[in-house]
């Protein structure tokens, strides 16, 4: 294992822990109402602005001395010499062996980015250029049409076949920006190996003007591989064989793979291993991006994420957004025992943000060995969630306002809508507003009987009712303005929450880059494969082998 892997720390160990086991217990019997009626400048005091971003934090269940705590726990824990570890181009990813170098992808900076490797520091921007460079040219030639399929006709829809990280960042993305979509071109997506996904995408497409974008790091994937294979077949079946070369390209670490499918490297666009699946969409897996909205769209995102990355970098932990959501994330989950989190976009260009966070965030910390190889002693990584608002203010809110568990929320809103439409804005906007807001504050009892009261209610109906009506408040969230979503302001919003997770992933002494239970599942699907399809009977548990007995019954 690399030498250069991040110092293991026990955080419960820290000075920093026991103060703020002492704050909690201070603060148990505070309500977030008693907070902000006792500071008025308490918006002011716990929030913070980037670019034309607001990140209001003031209803936390935390006051001064709580976040002083929390900033004394990244120290302790690491977090800057991590961050700047991460930035240096360290083997952080130790049980990998790899460095951890998104952030060179969206480096705006002109100067070198070095990666350490076992033969000594390497400068990776050339390389990381000369793919931005390819990307450019080859999106340009698809919207004026000088690449054009095998039978002369131009490419109008993209399709891309990936899955996890090499399907979730960009769709996700995609979905966003249509507003800012290029005509002529529709991009979309095959992730799932379900046949249905491919067969429907590509129902109403047309062979001659379709373009299919191989996503795989590994070019190893059953899922993507297998979806390849078929739409090569869809496309073959109706154009030849020689169709491939103009209908198919690459995106993927692994030539000699790619090479192996019957795509020419010349239509490979590369990426490397120090570019985790969950956070490629920077890479050449935003190829479907770039054709989405157009190379300057694409770097326009690229853009905002590097002003979040400077920020991180540079900014004091106090002041620094992405460390601060971070924190907070552990006080409510490791403190204050909270065992979601909730994300929630009001936004409906958001709709895969919260599937994307889910990758992101539990892919990367839920772990349960320490950075020594260890058992945690502590909790790690939330369950994370989320829908739009104002669907889920229909759906599941009831519980986050009055279910036994307490689940602090992530409410996020652009103050701009790319749709504006009456007055739908600000009724959306009203309930971005509004949920935080009576999360926080609740209805106490004589509330809720005051309103009982005045629709009429005799005093046996309030003695029913009013234990219904009570909301206990004192719930916490944060809130993330925007002010509009542009492509870059997203690519600030992605790499906010991309440094949350690392920093959460130093404060709790895990590896937030590798993903074993990914790879396990991979090597299992394989193993049973052979048996659904006729091959000799493995020994299962007898539920496994029941089940392959009745699928085998039921076909
Ligand atoms: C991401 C994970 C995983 C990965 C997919 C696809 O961090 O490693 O979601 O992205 O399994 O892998 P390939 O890109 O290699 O096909």
């Amino acid at each position: 294992m690399s030498t250069s892997q991040l110092p293991s720390v026990d955080p419960t160990r820290t000075a920093a822990w026991a103060t703020l086991q002492s704050e909690r217990d201070a603060l148990s019997g505070t309500h977030l109402r008693a907070l902000f009626a006792a500071d008025p400048g308490r918006f002011a005091r716990f929030s913070l602005r980037l670019h034309g971003l607001l990140f209001d934090y003031s209803k936390q269940k935390v006051r001064a001395e709580t976040v002083q705590a929390l900033l004394a726990l990244a120290e302790q824990c690491g977090v800057p010499a991590a961050i700047e570890a991460m930035f240096a181009g360290a083997r952080i990813n130790a049980t990998e062996d790899r460095a951890v170098l998104h952030t060179a992808l969206r480096d705006g900076s002109g100067g070198p980015r070095m990666v350490q490797t076992p033969a000594g520091a390497e400068d990776v921007m050339p390389a990381v250029r000369a793919v931005l460079a390819q990307m450019r040219a080859f999106v340009a030639a698809l919207h004026e049409g000088s690449w054009r399929g095998a039978t002369g006709r131009q490419i109008r829809h993209v399709v891309n076949i990936g899955i996890g990280g090499s399907d979730l960042g960009p769709a996700m993305v995609v979905r966003a920006l249509e507003p800012d979509w290029l005509p002529h071109c529709r991009v979309h997506f095959v992730s799932n190996v379900d046949g249905a996904h491919l067969a429907t995408t590509l129902a109403p497409l047309d062979p001659a003007e379709t373009l299919f974008v191989v996503a795989s790091k590994t070019f190893t994937t059953q899922e993507t591989l297998t979806n390849a294979h078929s739409a090569r077949a869809w496309l073959t079946g109706a154009l030849g064989e020689d169709a491939v070369a103009k209908h198919f390209v690459a995106l993927s670490t692994h030539e000699a793979a790619v090479r192996a499918f019957g795509i020419d490297p010349a239509n490979m666009f590369a990426f490397w291993d120090w570019v985790g699946g969950r956070y490629s969409l920077w890479s050449a897996i935003g190829l479907p991006i770039a054709c989405a909205v157009g190379m300057d769209g694409f770097e326009a995102l690229l853009h905002g994420a590097y002003e979040v990355d400077t920020h991180f970098r540079s900014a004091p932990l106090g002041e620094n957004i992405p460390v601060l959501m971070a924190l907070l994330g552990v006080w409510n989950h490791n403190l204050l025992g909270s065992t979601a989190h909730a994300v929630l976009p009001y936004d409906q260009s958001l709709e895969r943000f919260a599937a994307f966070l889910q990758q992101a965030d539990m892919e990367s910390n839920g772990k349960r060995t320490t950075r020594d190889g260890g058992a945690v002693g502590w909790s790690t990584g939330p369950v994370v969630f989320g829908e739009p608002g104002t669907n889920g203010q229909h759906a599941f809110y009831q519980l986050i306002h009055q279910g036994t568990q307490v689940i602090p929320c992530d409410f996020i809103a652009c103050a701009r809508s790319r749709h504006p439409l009456g007055d739908h804005h600000d009724k959306l906007l009203a309930n971005f507003l509004a949920q935080p807001e009576a999360l926080m504050r609740g209805k106490t009892e004589a509330e809720a009987r005051a309103e009982l009261v005045a629709a009429g209610k005799d005093e046996a109906a309030i003695a029913a009712l009013l234990p219904h009506k009570v909301f206990p408040g004192d719930r916490p969230s944060s809130a993330l303005l925007l002010d509009a979503l542009t492509p870059r302001t997203l690519g600030q919003l992605i790499a906010l929450y991309e440094h949350k997770i690392f920093v959460q992933g130093v404060l709790w002494n895990v590896y937030s880059f590798d993903q074993w239970g990914v790879e396990l599942g991979k090597q299992l699907a394989g193993a049973i494969l052979p048996e659904l399809q006729g091959g000799p009977a493995q020994v299962h548990d007898s539920s496994t082998a029941g089940l392959i007995a009745a699928i085998a019954a039921l076909r």
